[in-house]
């Protein structure tokens, strides 16, 4: 039997992030016993927040040049209480997307079996939906600066940046994206009313790529209402391109509608696959929970999913999903989708799952 090797770089980070990476590489073990010509090995690096405090910065100088061999990074979350969130993102998460040109993040929501979504009404099928987040430029291409600091005349900027390149590549992967689902569905979200100038141009980007995708509909949105209509009328949405900002916004919405944002995964991709695309769950370091045990797993579980499919292990990232599935219908949840499970409980249900399938229902209230 020939084994299909993947060099995956294990970025745990911090808080909360340290658990869930161990216990997703715990549940692929797993998914290689039940495929065995699968080798995901692994390399763990000790950068983040700890890391800063020793060293001064998130990961060494050389950090990008160390991951460029991996065929894919997975990566748990940034966030510390004693350091500055400023320096935690810029200094990690997105020094990686930005040096590997990761331009599209992809962010899949959908109410999973078992988990309520707080929405009422709001039945299995309903939400579904993949967000594309623009991940290289916009509101976080980091020009501004600050000038007479702490004098009543102090000034900050802070520059948005549109492309017209950056805008056309993402949204050609957002219309490519809708054209492979389904529904072929795609809502291009702006706020072309109040910012003229680069919203506009995204406005007119999207009318142009349109052209070249007439089986996908399409439509647009101002991102205040956008809001209303992903609470009010979900099944009206199917895929979803914003920009960084508000794609970010947009998708701890999403993440709280359909039950929890330790539920929902992120991929961020460079579809040329120039470089190591990164994967990880939507959700922060939480340290407000951090040690407690109760962190769900679900979201670093999904993401390992999407990691799977993008490395062209469907069957095995099918397989994943499915005992996932299995163990939130059965009832085995968290407390953030309303469970009384730990993080260990549901990671030991999602390998019981894939390994013999035998996920009991638990009486669900
Ligand atoms: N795993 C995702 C994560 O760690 N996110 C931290 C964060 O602060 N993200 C802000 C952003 O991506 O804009």
């Amino acid at each position: 039997m020939s084994i299909r090797e993947y060099a995956i770089a294990a970025i745990p980070a911090d808080g909360i992030g340290i658990d869930m990476i161990e216990a997703t590489i715990e549940v692929l073990g797993a998914l290689q016993q039940r495929f065995p010509d699968i080798g995901l090995k692994f390399e763990e690096f000790d950068w983040g927040s700890d890391y800063y405090k020793k060293h001064g910065v998130m990961m060494p100088a050389d950090g990008l040049k160390t991951l460029e061999p991996f065929d894919a990074i997975l990566f748990g979350a940034v966030g510390a209480p004693d350091v500055p969130d400023h320096i935690t993102l810029w200094g990690l998460r997105l020094e990686i997307c930005q040096g590997f040109d990761q331009y599209a993040n992809v962010r899949p929501a959908r109410v999973l079996p078992g988990i309520r979504s707080p929405l009422r009404n709001c039945e299995l099928g309903d939400l579904d939906w993949v967000i594309i987040r623009e991940n290289s430029e916009g509101e976080y291409s980091g020009i501004g600066g600050r000038a007479h600091r702490g004098h009543p005349e102090e000034v900050a900027t802070e520059v948005s940046i549109f492309t017209r390149t950056g805008v056309t590549r993402i949204m050609r992967y957002a219309f490519e994206t809708a054209q492979s689902r389904p529904r072929k569905l795609l809502t291009v979200v702006t706020k072309s009313n109040a910012q003229r100038h680069g919203m506009v141009m995204w406005d007119e980007i999207a009318a142009e790529v349109a052209g070249d995708y007439p089986d996908v509909s399409w439509d647009r949105m101002l991102v205040d209402a956008m809001t209303v209509r992903m609470t009010q009328n979900p099944g009206s949405l199917d895929t979803i391109v914003a920009t960084n900002l508000h794609a970010d916004i947009l998708s701890d919405l999403a993440g709280a509608l359909t039950g929890s944002l330790g539920v929902v995964p992120t991929s961020n991709i460079d579809p040329q696959r120039r470089y190591p695309s990164m994967f990880e769950p939507i959700h922060g370091s939480a340290f407000d929970i951090i040690g407690k045990g109760i962190a769900n797993p679900i979201a670093s579980f999904w993401t390992a999913v999407e990691m799977l499919k993008f490395l062209g292990e469907e069957p095995a990232a099918d397989a994943l999903m499915t005992a996932i599935e299995q163990t939130t219908w059965a009832g085995i949840l968290t407390p953030d989708v309303g469970g009384t499970a730990g993080t260990a409980e549901v990671t030991s249900a999602v390998i019981s799952a894939l390994l013999d399938s035998k996920v009991r229902r638990k009486s669900v209230g």
